[in-house]
């Protein structure tokens, strides 16, 4: 996920692979640099490569599973560590009740591990501070044969907020937005040109589970 300071908007942003080893997230890696948001991006402000996003279709990338696991591995450090997994697991139940995929937490190991990081104290990749990027997610390209696979990172310089946000970005930042949004690029699903849909590239308020990402992930996994 991505932010422009000066519009008060944030880019959904996700790791399309590059950092795998498959020749397949090569192949994704290079294509997410001539994907369609890249002109969303360029309408938003100055943008890192590997903020573009994915370009392939809905079930290209999947769990070859029927259960996925999940485990919060830490704790932001501006926000309750209780409210902000309460709102992780919110997110996860979202998709968990219209998918036949079950998504469990677990407390050790987990398909999808979420980790709060700083700069480039950790994860694939390095964050930026406050503002702009805020979170990175792991498409499945191996479905699930990879650790990386699913894996989302949480920007920890940000100012995570549960519930209610009155702030505008990067003064605030929604954590049960951005992760539904991060869920869904876990489960495999590229961004949505809607701008009203969950998986939109650029945020700019409070967001749920849309009924086109339902219809995109039910497509993928069947529906509940
Ligand atoms: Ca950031
Ligand atoms: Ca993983
Ligand atoms: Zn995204």
């Amino acid at each position: 996920m991505q932010s422009n300071r000066n519009v008060g908007e944030h880019k959904l942003e996700m790791i399309a692979g590059v950092l795998l080893l498959s020749l397949t997230a090569v192949l994704v890696a290079t294509s997410a640099r001539t994907a369609p948001v890249a002109a969303l991006t360029g309408s938003t402000g100055p943008t890192p490569a590997a903020s573009y996003g994915p370009e392939f279709a809905p079930g290209t990338y999947r769990w070859n599973k029927a259960a996925v696991t999940y485990r919060l591995a830490n704790c932001p450090r501006a926000l309750d560590c209780a409210a902000a997994h309460g709102a992780v697991r919110t997110a996860m139940a979202q998709w968990d009740a219209v998918i036949a995929l079950s998504l469990d937490e677990v407390t050790e190991g987990g398909d999808i591990v979420i980790t709060w990081v700083s700069g480039n104290d950790g994860g694939p990749t390095t964050f930026d501070g406050r503002g702009r990027v805020t979170a990175y997610s792991v498409i499945p390209v191996s479905g699930g044969a990879n650790p990386l696979d699913g894996d989302i990172y949480f920007d920890n310089d940000e100012n995570w907020v549960a519930g209610p946000t009155a702030r505008p970005f990067p003064k605030e930042a929604h954590l049960q937005t951005i992760a539904v949004h991060e869920i869904g690029h876990a489960l495999g699903l590229p961004h949505s040109g809607d701008p009203v849909s969950t998986m939109y590239p650029i945020y700019t308020n409070v967001r749920g589970l849309t009924q086109d990402s339902v219809l995109a992930v039910q497509g993928i996994y069947g529906a509940q």
